[in-house]
């Protein structure tokens, strides 16, 4: 493998490209440059077989010393430290969980003011899940029930998460059989920081185990939780059209970009900056208006509820900065690259950091309270109008934006394909089963400067759709398909394959859907369901011709989604790089003898064409599992003779 890190070109947006020739004049150094700085990067460290967990090391695993200073082998060393990544992964998104929870149940009890609950069809259908009796009770009686179990579930000791039981019975069965059943959120994140310890679980399946464990308490867990809940207080998202990139940055407006991952923060920014005193404020500094434009997951909460622009995904927030455009950037947790107040520098931009959780040397840090939420936000968007007047002349923002159409919460695809009286996903089911939908792929997950940014998401997801799979999308990876028009009804005519666009074109929606940000990956898990439920394709999510992928993977979070995918079922594959590689035992253990358990498996291929086939080689034989391959062979033929007549 190459070791040098560099590579041929940063990024496949245009927009990136001309903002870094503008980095580079004004003496500004990227994420790209860093890396580069960081080349060769330490092989031990890539493929898991560097331990750091005692002072009696660190030791780095290779022929002439196999084994730690304590004995432990590449195995233990790989598998410590991939479980150390789920519980990461878990405890970021769970945490994001929790402050939902915790400021839903506020609400509940009228402890706060600016936030209320606005889905209360979702309230109680919430209600059913968590087994409360609904009956001749008042709407907050229910809510307050409804956050105290779901505030509980974080430090739950025994028994099973609620959400559990939305999965299909055959894989509950599989889940208490191997024992991975998740007890409580914060219980199997402390379990698996408890077994890494020097000394501790040194089998590496015995880890494994605890890992699913560990990160099915993400995917059915926190991350539902936090869906479940924003979708009651902040809406249940519904298709609306948006636009997405640094085109959508305003020069005559005060730009004001949310970062982050809560949207506790940016909805309430969303209403600060319709506040007509500020407005006001706003225009007496010579500023036609407030934009507020998203970046990473944040854009993606706020583009599902209210169709606010999308500045960019992870690898965008240092080139936002370069625009010279941006009064300030705000952002509440994760994926917050530590460069920007030193970017920020060369600019007039300020940053704002606003979670006592996440505070970084040189960012101004105003507390967000959900308590005093709309005052802080107005706060913050007053900080971002008193700096207009410090912008320079050294501003350029990109032309390119593009318009997509977002939205698509599993109840949205449920009305869309099922029409309103009869929401059903069996609409899906038979057009998988006719073989006119070959099979479903998930693709999600982050950038990574290492492979030239957006190019692998766009590879890979052109593929499945020109090979009849629809695809579902989160996080950054749904960011870089949308700039590149694939969000929209017309990409099903001009990329997908005649059977997915002639079902797009029906039913009116793009070949490749946004379900959101990155903790929403709860809802692919909700669609998988449901498509089980809707019969005709096996009992178990294993069973459906269904694939997973994170082809530009970054975040340990993205290590505990595809291991909670691969947990319920789910055949999931990575790019870059793979964590393990230094432990054969453990990889062969993640990319084959895992199935025979749970059902699903890991692949790690860094061409995202070759990743595509592989998911579509998987689909196809699920579907020769189902005993469904026939049908798409005779759709096939009727295109070949579709295409023979039209040819006379
Ligand atoms: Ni997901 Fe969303 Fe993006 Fe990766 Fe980061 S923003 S939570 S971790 S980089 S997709
Ligand atoms: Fe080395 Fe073992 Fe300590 Fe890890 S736990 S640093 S392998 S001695």
């Amino acid at each position: 493998m190459d070791k040098t890190n560099i590579i041929k070109k940063e990024s496949v947006d245009t927009a990136v490209e001309s903002l870094l020739e503008k980095a580079r004049k004004d003496g500004v150094e990227t994420v790209w440059e860093r890396l580069a700085a960081q080349s060769p990067q330490c092989s031990f460290g890539e493929q898991g077989i560097c331990c750091r967990s005692c002072s009696m090391g660190p030791c780095r695993i290779r022929k002439s010393a196999p084994k730690g200073v304590c004995g432990a082998t590449a195995d233990t060393i790989a598998a410590r430290h991939f479980v150390k990544m789920i519980a990461a992964g878990t405890a970021a998104h769970s945490d994001h969980g929790r402050a939902v929870a915790e400021l839903f149940l506020a609400v509940a009890k009228n402890e706060v003011s600016d936030y209320r609950i606005k889905d209360e069809k979702k309230l109680m259908q919430l209600a059913g899940d968590f087994g409360i009796k609904t009956e001749g009770k008042k709407k907050d009686e229910i809510a307050r029930e409804v956050g105290e179990i779901a505030l509980a579930q974080f430090g739950q000791q025994k028994g099973e998460l609620a959400f559990i039981k939305k999965a299909p019975a055959k894989r509950q069965e599989i889940w208490r059989k191997m024992g991975i059943v998740p007890r409580g959120i914060d219980r199997e994140i402390a379990e698996t920081m408890h077994r890494t310890v020097m000394g501790n679980d040194q089998d590496y399946q015995n880890l494994l185990l605890q890992g699913s464990r560990c990160a099915l308490s993400d995917g059915w867990g926190g991350s539902m939780i936090a869906t479940e809940l924003q979708d009651v207080l902040f809406g249940t998202p519904v298709p609306v059209r948006g636009q997405v990139n640094l085109g959508v940055l305003r020069e005559d407006e005060i730009n004001i970009i949310v970062h982050g991952h809560e949207p506790l923060l940016s909805e309430m920014i969303v209403v600060a900056a319709s506040d007509k005193e500020l407005l006001q404020l706003a225009k007496g500094k010579g500023a036609k208006g407030i934009n507020i434009a998203g970046m990473c997951c944040s854009a993606n909460e706020i583009l599902m509820r209210h169709g606010i622009p999308v500045a960019g995904n992870m690898l965008q927030q240092e080139a936002a900065l370069v625009t010279g455009a941006v009064e300030v950037v705000v952002v509440d947790v994760q994926c917050i690259m530590q460069s920007l107040p030193e970017t920020a520098k060369c600019y007039h931009t300020k940053i704002i950091t606003t979670s006592p959780k996440a505070k970084i040397p040189g960012a101004i840090h105003v507390n967000f309270d959900e308590h005093t939420a709309l005052n802080s936000a107005k706060e913050i968007v007053r900080r971002a109008i008193e700096n207009f007047s410090n912008r320079t002349k050294n501003i350029s923002i990109p032309r390119e934006k593009t318009d997509l159409i977002a939205g698509f919460s599993y109840e949205t695809i449920n009305y869309l394909l099922g029409g309103a009286f009869r929401g059903s996903f069996k609409p899906l089911n038979d057009n998988i089963i006719n073989g006119r939908i070959r099979g479903v792929a998930g693709v999600v997950g982050c950038n990574n400067p290492k492979v030239t940014q957006d190019e692998n998401h766009l590879l890979m997801v052109k593929e499945l759709i020109k090979n009849d799979v629809m695809v579902l999308q989160t996080g950054c990876s749904a960011i870089a398909c949308a700039k590149a028009g694939l969000m929209l009804p017309e990409a099903a005519a001009e990329y997908a394959g005649a059977g997915l666009a002639e079902v797009c074109e029906t039913v009116g929606i793009p070949p490749v859907l946004h379900l959101g940000s990155c903790v929403d990956n709860s809802r692919i898990l909700v669609a998988a369901n449901e498509m089980v439920k809707a019969g005709g394709l096996g009992e178990d999510l294993s069973d459906l011709p269904v694939a997973g992928a994170a082809p530009e993977w970054m975040s340990e979070k993205a290590i505990a989604i595809g291991q909670y995918f691969v947990a319920s079922g789910v055949f999931t594959v990575f790019g870059v790089t793979w964590p393990t590689l230094g432990s054969e035992n453990l990889t062969r253990l993640l990319f084959e003898e895992m199935e025979s358990t749970l059902k699903g498996k890991w692949a790690f291929e860094p061409d995202p064409i070759k990743a595509a086939q592989l998911m579509i080689k998987h689909i196809d034989k699920k579907r020769k599992a189902l005993g469904i391959d026939k049908s798409r062979e005779r759709v096939l033929f009727d295109m070949a003779k579709r295409r023979e007549l039209e040819a006379v």
